[in-house]
């Protein structure tokens, strides 16, 4: 699904030539502005015959890193049996980044704990 092109662009006439310039942002995330189809007609202007030319322009819109990446809220207390093995597994962390994985991969660390080197 495409947005409407017209919308995001506008052609103005410099010299001899059409410019076509973006006129409101775009954003990757929205799945209905990662692509645009234009088409532009040159015609003759003063003339009886009045010829034109049409040309297809197609526009797909790169994605940057423009979100931080958001961590799915769940419980944050968790019980470890007291004899638990040094594997035990106390929670999973799920992140997710609106940005594609193309742009940004995440990677986890521990940052502070009140214990040092027990997890
Ligand atoms: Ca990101
Ligand atoms: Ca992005």
């Amino acid at each position: 699904m495409t947005a409407n092109s017209s919308d995001f662009f506008e052609l103005s006439r410099e010299y001899f030539t059409g410019v076509l310039r973006l006129a409101k942002e775009v954003d990757y995330e929205n799945e209905n502005q990662r692509h645009f189809d234009v088409w532009i007609v040159a015609q003759e202007e003063d003339t009886a015959e009045a010829f034109s030319a049409i040309m297809h322009v197609e526009i797909h819109v790169y994605d940057e890193n423009d979100n931080p990446p958001v961590i799915e809220e769940g419980p944050t207390l968790f019980y470890v049996p007291w004899d638990a093995e040094m594997v035990y597994l106390v929670t999973q962390i799920i992140a997710h980044d609106a940005d594609s994985a193309r742009v940004t991969q995440l990677s986890y660390s521990i940052v502070n704990d009140t214990y040092e080197d027990s997890f």
